[in-house]
């Protein structure tokens, strides 16, 4: 299943790997847009967007916090461990997440790209400065904050607004360098990340995809494999490891 991938991949320098909602989805992180996604009870608009926390924080922070709590809980699972160990194997490597639950770091990935943020930072909503320690925010009595008198938010990127310019400038640089482009878990909706394979792909590198179903990227990628990243994964990298150690002629 993976020989001829693993041809192409131990003669690679330059790899970069997008993830989406579907990498965290064994450790038991809903998706997005799965009939038990994160939408399914809301609609994104109503929630992931400037206006709704302006119009109605409260119920935004409750669905925050929802998420942080279960965030609490969960573990990195195998498909985040097999990225933290491809990073190594590769000269240059850079991990552009969609994702804001911090696994990937929790698996020990370093060279890494939040696009969307991070769900357990806080920022003020007006001034944008940056505040730490505090996690807990109680939706009834929302703090503000100490530089602008502004209502704290969420440190993530919601719908409609601009993502951090220098971590897209980055982002889009490593995905024109790519020798070799992972798209992972990710429906390849969301702009302007799902723009990232495509830039990969038309700049030469083999595209790769790991999903558990067909996306608009699946026709443009050279390798399809629909499945779960956290068998998928630890299965390609067990036979990349083989392959670099001589273990394995084939
Ligand atoms: C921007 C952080 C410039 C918050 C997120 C019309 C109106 C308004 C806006 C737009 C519009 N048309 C386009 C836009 C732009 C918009 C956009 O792309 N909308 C889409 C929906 C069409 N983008 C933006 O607004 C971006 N900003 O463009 O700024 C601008 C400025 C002003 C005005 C206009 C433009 C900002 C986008 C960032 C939004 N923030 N998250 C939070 O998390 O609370 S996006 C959110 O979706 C998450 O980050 C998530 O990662 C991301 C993408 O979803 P996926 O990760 O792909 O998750 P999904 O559930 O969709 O798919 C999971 C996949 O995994 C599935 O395919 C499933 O099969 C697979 N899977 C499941 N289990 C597994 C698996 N695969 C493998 N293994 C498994 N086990
Ligand atoms: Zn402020």
């Amino acid at each position: 299943m993976f020989e001829e991938l693993v041809d192409i991949m131990v003669n690679c320098r330059r790899c970069a790997v997008l993830t989406g909602a579907g990498i965290s989805a064994e450790s038991g992180v809903p998706t997005f847009r799965g009939k038990e996604g994160l939408w399914g009870k809301f609609r994104p608009e109503e929630l992931a967007t400037m206006s709704a926390f302006m119009s109605n924080p409260k119920i935004v922070w409750e669905w925050y916090n929802w998420r942080r709590d279960l965030m609490a809980k969960v573990q990195p699972n195998p498909g985040h461990f097999a990225l933290g160990e491809m990073e190594k194997a590769f000269e240059q490597f850079t991990l552009i997440t969609q994702n804001v639950d911090g696994l990937h770091r929790q698996a020990g990935s370093e060279n890494m790209l939040e696009l969307h943020g991070n769900i357990h930072r806080n920022k003020c909503a007006e001034c944008n400065a940056a505040v730490d320690g505090q996690i807990e925010i109680d939706p009834d009595d929302i703090p503000s904050c100490a530089q602008c008198g502004g209502s704290i938010r969420p440190d993530v990127v919601w719908f409609g607004e601009m993502l951090d310019a220098d971590i897209i400038d980055a982002a889009f640089d490593a995905a024109q360098q790519a020798e070799l482009f992972f798209s992972v878990g990710t429906s390849a909706l969301v702009q302007p990340a799902a723009s990232l394979p495509v830039v990969a792909k038309r700049a030469g590198s083999t595209l790769v995809e790991v999903n558990m179903e067909r996306t608009p990227l699946s026709d443009l990628a050279d390798f399809h494999f629909c499945g779960p990243s956290g068998e998928l994964l630890p299965r390609l990298m067990e036979l990349f490891r083989r392959r670099k150690d001589g273990g394995d002629g084939g």
